[in-house]
């Protein structure tokens, strides 16, 4: 195949070096407007006289405000508030060369490019990053051959089968029209009307309401392609393909409660965790995983593989872990690459393609749509963050904002006059066909059979769960539905649950309030053109042929690092020093932050500098608490309401809390200093507690001790 000519050398980061070229640095600079011209007062307008009016004259005021007022672009409709980082993707082998010819994953020598975008789907920019939802987990390739946009989620399976379907679902979820209510948040009528309606969505729901929708960090989540893509070889042979992302760090997640007071405590918590987890060098790390599927298998299961609400069990298809994505530096300007990021499932290259999932169909109009109106024109593509490492060459011309200067007398094809150029690609050239799929079929406006079972995954998700898992799930619903008003909506979806669990439902029903139906409920689907007669449309239960399936539960993540999770070291006057600093490089030889709270800021102990006070830290902040000796430390922690309130508060959410011994006394004002249980550690010796301390944090959260609640906390 020809070698294309990268803008930059192809070792190295291409695409950084290629975004360069369009950063600014001011340091040492003067001030300019924007046509160059030096600025001497940038403090007043010009006037008729010291106390007269400003002058229409006055263009630099003009070209300045004039800027100012056309600064905001609208936000994205969905998945509006989002942080995102470079980095970079790298194949482990050659081994996919049998399924796909896309170089970037078949050729290890290659580090290709990345930008990735996480984010939640429902609020609006500014909302916080703790609201219950799904996030976004959108992944752009700077590939030789072009982009490729892996645009996935954190789950994964969707709410609808049919595109058709996405601006109603969107409009349920949103603010509510008539007073714009609530925020960020799927708990409110019109959402669970739509949702109750479309059992379709069941799958999903459970996804939502379990605790994988708040995640303790973007760099602790899965993602997922979702739909089943296609690979294709250079034999023209296609596969089918599910796409995984396995963070290294293991799957986990924040409790509710604590949730909801993060987002009051700190809104932008995962975006900060992202910012600092790569300045301080914890780069962020993914293994790729793809299952593949052989296309004469495509009806050997009891679900359809075009169907976006099913997942592939690990059990029946593995997941190969073929390459990792590391994310290693942060955007310069949020505004230029995060917010003008446009990504778009139809942006593939030569060994991906598509399939006829009726979602991803859809997906395929809307993205590059979208971006016309958010980022005001066709040639957003020329934004230097969306710029493709391969070089363009095309007839498509002009349009608002044209970057790009293209030089001779065509824009059409064929000509003569410019030599005919610029040519073809052949295929060997790496020029790209789509996948020859045979279709003879009648054109109709339906939905498959094959799609008509809605429940049988959504109890294999919640057989999979563990029991701590399984009672979040209640809680949530319970919670979700308790914040919805119409009481018929309520009752439609404790419905919907007895399709899937009977005891979940009975669970959720009663803290509603709602009478425990006594045999499930067949639902209505809603998905039916008006004249069709809703007996043929009613959902079928198939039985699937896993029952439980390991990789489901967060309870069966990697459990074996503290990497850059945070620790709070809770001290005052008096603090035994050599404690803290034992503990201290004990977790930071592990790659953990650890962070001193103390009444107030400046020192403790005139040598020990305080990184923040309990007035500006909150334990739903941290991952754990330490509570180092010492006796006038000990003695002002155990009178001092916050420090208490912060055990007590780590306690309920089942953080991993160390004390040396002669701290006992704190522990003792707290509520559960007389019988602790799993995950609270008291020791002597410094040392041995910092180790066993490190492997509890490891461990994430004792959710065994969530009951009895003792404390609201
Ligand atoms: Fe979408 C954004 C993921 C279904 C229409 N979507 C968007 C983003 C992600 C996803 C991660 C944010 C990209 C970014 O960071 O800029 N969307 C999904 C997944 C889906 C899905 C995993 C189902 C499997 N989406 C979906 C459908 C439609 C859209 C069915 C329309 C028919 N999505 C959009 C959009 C957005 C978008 C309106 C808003 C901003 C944007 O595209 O650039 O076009």
């Amino acid at each position: 195949m020809a070698k294309r000519k990268l803008k930059g050398t192809p070792e190295g980061d291409v695409k950084s070096r290629q975004l360069a070229q369009h950063t600014e640095e001011s340091t040492g600079e003067l001030l300019t407007t924007n046509q160059g011209l030096l600025v001497n007062d940038d403090q007043n307008s010009l006037k008729a006289g010291d106390r007269g009016a400003t002058l229409l004259e006055d263009f630099i005021l003009r070209e300045k405000i004039t800027h100012f007022d056309h600064e905001r672009i609208p936000e994205r409709i969905v998945h509006a508030r989002g942080s995102a980082a470079h980095g970079v993707f790298e194949v482990y082998g050659a081994a996919m060369q049998k399924y796909t010819k896309a170089r970037f994953l078949t050729d290890p020598s290659m580090k290709t490019p990345v930008f990735v975008r996480f984010s939640t789907v429902a609020g609006s920019r500014g909302s916080t990053d703790l609201a219950r939802d799904v996030r976004g987990f959108a992944v752009k390739f700077y590939t030789e051959e072009g982009n490729f946009d892996l645009v996935g989620n954190n789950m994964p399976v969707f709410f609808i089968q049919d595109a058709i379907k996405f601006p109603d679902l969107v409009h349920a979820v949103k603010p509510e029209p008539d007073h714009e209510m609530p925020q960020a948040a799927s708990a409110h009528d019109t959402f669970w009307d739509f949702i109750s309606l479309m059992p379709e969505s069941a799958h999903m729901i459970m996804w939502l309401m379990s605790d994988r929708a708040i995640p303790r960090s973007f760099r602790m989540m899965e993602g997922f392609g979702v739909h089943t893509f296609r690979f294709v070889n250079s034999k023209g042979a296609g596969t089918f393909v599910k796409f995984h992302w396995k963070p290294l760090l293991g799957v986990h997640s924040v409790a509710w409660d604590e949730a909801q007071k993060i987002s009051g405590k700190d809104p932008d918590f995962h975006r900060r965790d992202l910012w600092e987890a790569i300045e301080n060098g914890a780069f962020p790390e993914w293994e790729l995983g793809v299952q593949l599927v052989p296309e004469k298998d495509e009806f050997k299961y009891e679900f359809d593989l075009l169907d976006p609400t099913k997942i592939i069990p690990e059990e029946l298809v593995p997941v190969q872990r073929i390459g990792k994505l590391t994310l290693n530096r942060n955007p310069d300007n949020f505004f230029a690459e995060t917010e003008q990021a446009a990504f778009h499932p139809g942006h593939i290259v030569p060994g991906i393609d598509f399939t006829n999932d009726p979602l991803l169909q859809g997906r395929l109009f809307s993205y590059l749509d979208t971006q016309l109106i958010r980022l005001g024109g066709p040639n957003f593509h020329e934004i230097p963050i969306n710029r493709p490492i391969a070089p363009i060459h095309n007839n498509q011309r002009d349009g608002f904002m044209r970057q790009q200067i293209n030089k001779g007398k065509t824009s059409y094809h064929p000509n003569s006059l410019g030599g005919g150029c610029p040519f073809q690609a052949k295929m060997a050239d790496g020029g790209f066909t789509s996948y020859a799929e045979r279709i003879d079929a009648k054109k109709v406006r339906e939905r498959s059979r094959s799609f008509f079972d809605h429940f049988s995954q959504a109890t294999l998700f919640y057989n999979s769960q563990s029991p701590a898992e399984k009672a979040h799930l209640a809680d949530a619903l319970s919670f979700e539905l308790g914040k919805v008003e119409t009481v018929a909506v309520r009752q439609r979806m404790v419905g919907i649950l007895t399709q899937i669990d009977r005891t979940l439902a009975a669970k959720v029903a009663d803290a509603l309030g709602l009478p425990v139906p006594s045999k499930p409920e067949q639902p209505v689907n809603h998905s039916i053109p008006a004249d069709g007669d809703p007996k043929k449309f009613q959902p079928v239960k198939v039985t699937s042929s896993v029952s439980s399936s390991a990789a489901l539960s967060m309870a069966n993540t990697v459990k074996n690092t503290v990497k850059s999770r945070k620790i709070a070291i809770l001290a005052a006057d008096g603090v035994n020093t050599d404690s803290v600093s034992a503990m201290k490089s004990a977790f930071i030889v592990e790659g953990a932050v650890p962070e001193v709270i103390a009444p107030k800021l400046g020192m403790v102990n005139n040598t020990l500098p305080v990184d923040k006070s309990f007035l500006t830290a909150a334990s739903v902040l941290y991952d754990a608490v330490y509570v180092p000796g010492g006796a006038g430390s000990v003695q002002t922690l155990s009178a001092n309401a916050d420090a208490v309130h912060f055990l007590n508060e780590a306690y309920r959410h089942c953080k991993a809390i160390a004390l040396d011994e002669d701290a006992r006394p704190v522990l003792d004002a707290t509520y559960f200093g007389k019988d602790a249980g799993a995950g609270v550690l008291v020791q002597k010796d410094v040392r041995k507690l910092a180790k066993e301390f490190i492997r509890a944090v490891a461990q994430h959260r004792f959710w065994e001790r969530e009951m009895p609640r003792r404390v609201p906390a």
